[in-house]
């Protein structure tokens, strides 16, 4: 594993100096800095799950055979590039949720030399992906569907975070639009494709596989997508954010979590009012009014049972799949994100 995570670093190196050296603009000492500063910065220090699990993905759908340096720099930069279009989207998702930490450190944003120079940044990132792609794919036979996945996954991305944002618009804030379906569509469109379905559409385009027949294993990656959000809804407000690296901003910013959709589910007229109340304001003493409800409706034990209760789904629609090795990689992105802390 240490390994496999090192091989992939080293492909990281190789990408970069790559787009530093883009044919396509006339660098300077001032552009290269900047570029080079803005990546090392937003790519590479997350988790990497999404990353390393086309890499892990793709051997599994390979039956244990050795894979060859090709295909490891191979399914390295597709996993890259799924890295990039992540930082391109926490670049701009901190800007719009006015979050103030990201991966233990300031969001870019909040730099004092960069501030809003990252809008432009999100969208450089957003363009080094199909460079990567003609750089290393434009011969293969699969070139044209990763593009059109990786297009099509944005779109619905960008589509899910539209929605993410426009519940909480001023002047319609309006608690009791937050149903759990509302939450559903919001996560499933802002999360589970980009984060569980592109991984593993990549490595089974790169097999030859038609995405069209692997409908059924698209569902799955959605479900455990939304589980996904869910747990990050849950440690927005439970987590330690010096175990996640950031610090929640869902109560100020009247998001249609899946905690406070909870909680409108199981609270009493009274507490109803103090959440209308208190939910959506940026003053600490609105949010620890709302932290203490959820505390006492014992939120905490809600999100635990339904933890337990996802996993024995998930688990059985992966054990209904005919084929050993499309279990395999779903069990094992699983196993990476049961009951994680960060
Ligand atoms: C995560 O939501 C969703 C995204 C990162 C998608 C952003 C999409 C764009 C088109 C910008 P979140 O705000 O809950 O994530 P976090 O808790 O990490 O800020
Ligand atoms: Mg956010
Ligand atoms: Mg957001
Ligand atoms: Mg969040």
């Amino acid at each position: 594993m240490a390994d496999l995570k090192s091989t992939f670093l080293n492909v990281y190196s190789v990408l970069k100096k790559e787009l530093l050296e883009d044919p396509a603009f006339e660098w300077s000492p001032d552009s290269r800095d900047w570029v080079e500063r803005m990546l090392d910065y937003n790519v590479p220090g997350g988790k990497l799950n999404r990353g390393l699990s086309v890499i892990d993905s793709y051997k599994y759908l390979k039956e244990g055979k050795e894979l060859t340096e090709d295909e490891i720099f191979l399914t390295s930069a597709l996993g890259w590039c799924i890295e990039w279009l992540q930082a391109y989207f926490l670049v701009l998702d901190d800007i719009m949720d006015s979050s103030h930490t990201r991966r233990g450190q300031p969001c870019w944003f909040r730099l004092p030399k960069v501030g809003l120079i990252a809008t432009n940044d999100g969208v450089l990132l957003r363009n080094h992906i199909p460079r990567i792609l003609k750089n290393h794919f434009r011969d293969k036979a699969y070139y044209v569907d990763l593009l059109d996945l990786f297009n099509e996954v944005e779109f619905q991305t960008a589509s899910g975070q539209m929605i993410d944002l426009i519940t909480t618009l001023e002047g319609e804030k309006d608690l009791s639009k937050y149903t759990l379906s509302l939450h559903r569509r919001i996560v499933q469109y802002k999360t589970a494709y980009y984060s569980f379905y592109l991984p593993v559409a990549c490595a089974l385009l790169m097999t030859g596989e038609n995405l069209n027949n692997h409908v059924d294993v698209k569902n799955i990656l959605v479900e455990m997508g939304t589980y996904f959000q869910v747990q990050d809804d849950y440690l927005d407000c439970f987590g330690a954010p010096e175990t996640i690296g950031k610090i929640g901003t869902d109560i100020e910013d009247f998001k249609c979590s899946w905690l406070v959709v909870k909680a409108l589910e199981i609270c009493n007229e009274e507490q109803k009012k103090l959440l209308h109340a208190n939910y959506g304001k940026a003053d600490p003493a609105n949010v620890a009014k709302v932290k203490a409800l959820y505390h006492e409706l014992n939120l905490q034990g809600v999100f635990a049972d339904y933890e337990s209760k996802s996993y024995e789904k998930l688990i059985a629609s992966i054990e209904a799949h005919p084929s050993k090795a499309v279990q395999a990689v779903l069990k094992s992105f699983l196993a990476k994100i049961y009951k994680r802390q960060k």
